[in-house]
């Protein structure tokens, strides 16, 4: 079908050149004749766009003929990456435009190096996010994602020449972005503060009612009073009597309306990014949410010439979607996050029920047509928006409401730190969304009743509502207590979710609980990023495993001299990629890449990531080089300890650690005593583009985090795509990992989930022995070697002193796997072929087909959202 459809798009070069002229002459304004890389981007891009554009009118238009039940993914992350040749390999045209382009002298290559990042996340769970969107779209399921459009992304990272994080804005609109559609058409208003009214609805009637009364006897006889339980009295003088008596009572006539009123009220723009699937006709939606102000400016203001106070409205609208918050941790108390939170459910929600409310269909079916998947809890606040708009707006008892609800939503939690767990203040959530904190009131009191019985002591816990130190909403409990299902995002992780943070709600809702192992989208990850490899799979089992991973494992048989051979050719490709990319942004140069085993590290800095393990284990090899002669450093292994990452720039150990890293690494990379047997790079500003670089390039990963802390880890799977070696502790899907492709093929080491506790406490025995290499190497940091000791003290003390993370404990191990791997870095067979490693390089990659995000999302769709794919099908 999609060959069909193909002949009706005009991909020949002559029909490519003129879309491209025309944009840039009519769209952009620019002369045919002369242009420049960047407008023959954009010109390219929106050239690309006009074929998304049909695809996706067409989706949904067939979407919303047959009207299938729709997921919607509530993300407020995407971290897209670059759109130019993602789209372009999934219509099947980069071809096309390659030839046309090179016909004007202009290379592909280096058009696609003009896009900026759609950098509109923190990492780990907006990347997994941008991942899925590319799945379903290619599985051609009835799914929308739905997030903001902050005007700054993720910051640019530049390193100092002191070494140190430099945070810089992301102005990733700077040249416009050719890939969204701004859509006028599409505006809500979104509510804050104000205060609700109840208008309840009664009128006074006269009942007769039964009670009781006093009758006076003897004189005055027959006078009555009303009797109050256990009213003492002379029965002598009184008589009690039961008798009917009429009483005034306030009768309801309708259910009690609540109003919200004396909001402030701004608009929710959506912007629309087109997602294509794979080699499919089905092209979905990625709905974005820019705010502004409902009305330009205060002309009141303006008349009496306050210029400022005129703005100031229109800036504090604007504010609220423009700027991605930096911490893939939660931001404690910040009003402005919470405000971000509610307009992007708010506006996502209206947006899903004016669609509902299209079909015609019966508002009590609004489950058979959608389900929300919250990724994380920033989008909890949906489900006391759509208890709002159920009962406030549809009239619905609160009893109907909830119900429904509670057939709406699914949740995926992404960490078991419990610092990320978000927790509103009830002062704060009731001054920006005074309605939604009734209604959570009111739904905990009914989860409460609901669970008071069976589970009496556990009752603090479940509570929605946190108690101390001060009253709090507790936005994992509210999504637990309402979702269909709740899903961490590996194996470990979700047995971790039932046994430890979310224990006493498993016990409630053991059937709520389930796993669903990350994925990543092979498209980007392997086809896209790395073409070398891509082709010579290809040239083995053909281009299917585009869209269906476990065709790779046909290569197995394949697997032979000539074969590693030619994957060597297309590692030294991507090394060679990176060491220019290292040169460019680095100034370091990087000889022989060949020989050289690229070990790389790249993910957020974060203690519980172990970068800190890393910087002492390069440390303490450079330390042991030193002490050998120029005839033994000639023999070992040349490395390369490469590093990448954002710290968050609040988290002070973080942004220690890159200094520490950068400051060792201006010691070692100058060190002529030890040549080139070891180079230590930090890569500044690591994002979705360079990735695509670093990935393809890695010999080894270090997945190195404290067993039990990281949810999941995607990085791990990416690189094993690659042909990538794990060296890994026993932490989430590393786990899994292995399983899949086999242990041979990985470097497990350290201590497990079980063993960390007691591991701690030997840690602080008075009798623990800190391995000499550890203490050698926080030797030499508070010695000077690498700049002012006073700039280290904390990261040291960390390790010698609390050591939370225990990076004592696994260092040893750590060692001795890095021994191996070197040992086996330097293994060649005859030919001077590194033949074993070759070999397992290849089955690590060929067996990753568990960890496709295709695999996810076929699991999401069955297990939890209940559709079915609805593909498009190609024109008449
Ligand atoms: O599930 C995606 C990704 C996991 O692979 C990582 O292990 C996990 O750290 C990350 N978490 C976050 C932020 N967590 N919160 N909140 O991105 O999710």
């Amino acid at each position: 079908l999609f060959a069909m459809r193909r002949r009706f798009l005009e991909t020949d070069t002559k029909s490519l050149l003129q879309s491209i002229c025309d944009h840039v002459e009519l769209r952009l304004g620019r002369s045919k004749w002369s242009f420049n890389k960047e407008i023959a981007y954009s010109a390219t891009a929106l050239s690309v766009r006009d074929h998304l554009i049909e695809l996706w009118n067409d989706t949904n238009a067939y979407f919303h003929e047959k009207k299938p039940k729709r997921l919607y993914y509530l993300s407020i992350e995407f971290l897209i990456g670059r759109l130019l040749r993602s789209n372009m390999l999934s219509l099947a045209i980069e071809s096309d435009y390659t030839k046309a382009l090179s016909q004007i002298g202009l290379h592909m290559e280096e058009i696609a190096e003009e896009e900026l990042d759609m950098g509109l996340g923190n990492g780990g769970l907006g990347r997994l996010a941008a991942c899925f969107l590319d799945s379903m779209a290619t599985l051609r399921l009835p799914a929308w994602g739905y997030g903001l459009r902050y005007q700054y992304g993720m910051f640019k990272q530049r390193i100092s020449k002191e070494g140190d994080q430099v945070e810089l804005p992301d102005y990733w609109l700077e040249n416009g972005c050719p890939w969204e559609i701004k859509r006028l058409d599409v505006r809500y208003t979104i509510r804050f503060y104000g205060y609700v009214r109840e208008e309840k609805h009664t009128r006074s009637e006269i009942r007769m009612k039964k009670g009781k009364v006093l009758r006076r006897r003897g004189k005055g006889k027959g006078e009555l009073l009303p009797y109050t339980e256990g009213q003492s009295f002379n029965e002598n003088e009184w008589q009690l009597l039961e008798m009917e008596m009429p009483e005034e009572v306030e009768v309801e006539t309708a259910p009690t309306e609540y109003f919200w009123e004396n909001t402030e009220d701004i608009y929710a723009c959506a912007y629309d990014v087109p997602i294509a699937g794979y080699h499919t006709l089905n092209v979905i939606n990625l709905r974005l949410w820019q705010s502004m102000p409902k009305t330009e400016f205060d002309f009141n203001s303006f008349n009496r010439g306050s210029y400022d106070d005129a703005m100031r409205a229109k800036q504090a609208a604007e504010t609220i979607t423009q700027v991605l918050y930096p911490n893939d941790s939660f931001d404690a108390g910040k009003e402005l996050r919470l405000k971000q939170q509610y307009f992007f459910v708010s506006a996502s929600l209206q947006d899903i029920m004016r669609r509902f409310r299209n079909t015609g269909m019966p508002i009590q079916d609004l489950h058979k047509q959608c389900v929300m998947q919250c990724n994380d809890t920033h989008p909890v606040l949906a489900i006391p928006e759509l208890m709002r708009i159920l009962l406030d707006e549809e009239h619905l008892t609160f009893d109907e409401a909830w119900e429904l609800t509670q057939k709406c939503f699914a949740y995926t939690n992404h960490t078991v730190l419990p610092e990320a767990l978000e927790k509103w203040s009830v002062d704060l959530l009731g001054r920006v969304v005074p309605r939604h904190l009734q209604i959570i009131y009111q739904i905990n009191w009914l989860f409460m009743e609901s669970v008071r019985d069976r589970f009496p002591d556990d009752l603090a816990d479940l509570s929605i509502i946190e108690e101390h130190p001060v009253k709090a909403i507790r936005m994992a409990n509210l999504a637990i207590v309402t979702s269909i299902k709740v899903n961490g995002v590996a194996a470990l992780h979700s047995q971790l979710l039932k046994t430890t943070i979310f224990r006493k709600f498993f016990k409630v809702f053991p059937k709520k609980f389930l796993n669903v192992t990350n994925g990543v989208t092979q498209r980007r990850w392997l086809l896209e990023c790395n073409t070398p490899l891509s082709q010579l799979f290809t040239s083995k089992v053909g281009p299917k495993w585009a869209t269906a991973y476990k065709i790779l494992r046909q290569i197995e048989p394949h697997v032979n001299d000539a074969f590693i051979s030619q994957f060597w050719d297309t590692r030294r490709i991507a090394k060679e990629r990176l060491a220019a990319l290292i040169k460019k942004e680095t100034g370091i140069t990087l000889n022989n890449v060949d020989e050289m085993l690229f070990d790389v590290q790249v993910k957020r800095i974060h203690e519980y990531k172990r970068q800190s393990l890393n910087i002492v284990r390069a440390i303490a090899e450079y330390l042991n080089l030193r002490t050998l002669t120029p005839a033994q450093i000639a023999k070992k292994c040349k490395k390369m300890i490469f590093f990448a990452g954002k710290a968050a720039p609040g988290y002070y150990m973080a942004k220690k650690t890159i200094k520490l890293i950068n400051c060792v690494a201006n010691v070692v990379n100058n060190d002529e005593t030890i040549g080139d047997a070891l180079k230590i790079v930090f890569l500044p500003n690591y994002n979705v583009s360079s990735a695509q670089v670093i990935i393809p390039a890695a010999d080894i990963h270090e997945q190195i985090s404290t067993a039990g802390y990281e949810a999941s880890g995607t990085s791990c799977m990416k690189f094993c795509m690659n042909g990538g070696i794990i060296i890994g502790t026993w932490d989430g899907a590393n786990i899994e990992i292995l399983e899949e492709i086999g242990a041979e093929q990985t470097y497990m080491f350290g201590l497990k989930t079980e063993e960390v506790e007691e591991g701690r406490r030997q840690r602080h025995a008075p009798n623990f022995k800190m391995d000499s290499r550890l203490e050698e190497a926080l030797l030499a940091i508070e010695g000077g070697l690498f700049g002012p000791k006073d700039e280290f003290m904390a990261f040291v003390d960390s390790i010698r002193h609390s050591d939370h993370y225990i990076v004592a404990n696994d260092f040893p191990l750590f060692m001795a796997a890095h021994e191996q791997v070197e040992k086996d870095w330097l293994e060649k067979n005859s030919q001077g072929v590194r033949e074993k490693w070759g070999r397992r390089a290849i089955l690590s990659s060929i067996r990753m087909d568990k960890f496709s995000s295709d695999r996810s999302i076929i699991d999401y769709s069955e297990k939890i959202w209940k559709i079915k794919p609805c593909m498009v099908p190609a024109p008449i």
